[in-house]
């Protein structure tokens, strides 16, 4: 009797143990999963979520199928501003890939497959910049085959979106926003095109106008920083009649000048362009003289 009842018990406790085991393994498989991405669910764009921008956020493709949905706040929508999204710290099994969508969900661009030699690697880091005037974008990232096909690779990665900021005289996109210069010297002012301005396109174009007093003229010398940036500027008379075009060439410093002999004191615009290069960052200067 004693005999069986010690058989019977070191089952039970062998069984114990067994269920013991499944358990912890069972609840270990899921604490994992469920501490691997604190953004899950963020399966579609309904359920993106929101990356505080300038703030680093670890993140998993945890299984092929997995999509990362993300959306992220613009903080002035009369002005174009530029953001980076830098993808970091891609675990070697992960080939990250990258998609910018605009507030209609269109695409602004896949980064990470069939983009710039190298980057769709396994474990590479991925950056892609997006410049917009929306109060919000989203993004979706997803493991890649280091090819063409996407949902094929999983990992951990960090993901982090950067704001770029235009100058602090935005905005100044139209004749009517003009920033208006009316002392001289002026001193060495600073701005930025952030977006490229040329050709009458939606560009981060900067308007300048000008007190033009009688018998004076008003020079002005414009310096782009990048020497691969190339800035163009037309000048406006008060009644916004075209008075010329100059175009530099990449990094050249562009100069120009407006005189009035006449007797009346008037007006004029400038508005400034670019093809903008590694920045669109530059200096503008005016000074008054004597007429000619
Ligand atoms: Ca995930
Ligand atoms: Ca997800
Ligand atoms: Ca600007
Ligand atoms: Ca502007």
């Amino acid at each position: 009797m004693k005999t069986k009842q010690n058989y019977f018990n070191f089952f039970t406790l062998f069984k114990v143990i067994i269920i013991v085991l499944l358990l912890v393994s069972n609840y270990s498989c899921d604490k994992l999963t469920g501490d691997q991405d604190d953004n899950e669910p963020n399966n579609s764009f309904t359920e993106a979520t929101v990356l505080p921008l300038n703030t680093a956020e670890k993140a998993y493709i945890d299984d092929v199928d997995d999509n990362d949905y993300y959306k992220f706040n613009s903080s002035n929508t009369d002005v174009w501003n530029s953001y980076t999204v830098f993808v970091t710290d891609v675990e070697s099994s992960l080939s990250a890939a990258l998609e910018g969508y605009d507030t209609k969900k269109s695409s602004t661009g896949t980064i990470g497959v069939n983009g710039e030699a190298g980057i769709r690697d396994y474990g590479a880091d991925v950056e892609h910049t997006i410049y917009t005037k929306e109060n919000f974008q989203y993004l979706r990232f997803s493991g890649w085959d280091a090819y063409i096909n996407d949902h094929k690779s999983t990992g951990s990665y960090v993901i982090k979106v950067v704001e770029n900021p235009n100058d602090s005289y935005e905005p100044d996109n139209t004749f009517e926003d003009s920033r208006v210069i009316n002392s001289f010297p002026s001193g060495e002012l600073y701005g930025v095109v952030l977006v490229n301005a040329a050709n009458d396109n939606d560009g981060d174009y900067e308007f300048f106008k000008m007190i033009l007093s009688s018998g004076k003229k008003v020079e002005w010398i414009i310096d782009p920083s990048a020497s691969n940036t190339t800035l163009i500027f037309d000048v406006y008379s008060e009644s916004l009649e075209h008075k010329g075009t100059l175009s530099g060439n990449s990094g050249q410093t562009l100069a120009g000048s407006m005189n009035n002999p006449g007797t009346v004191d008037t007006e004029f615009y400038i508005r400034l362009g670019a093809f903008v290069g590694d920045n669109g960052d530059y200096t503008i200067s005016f000074t008054e003289v004597l007429a000619e």
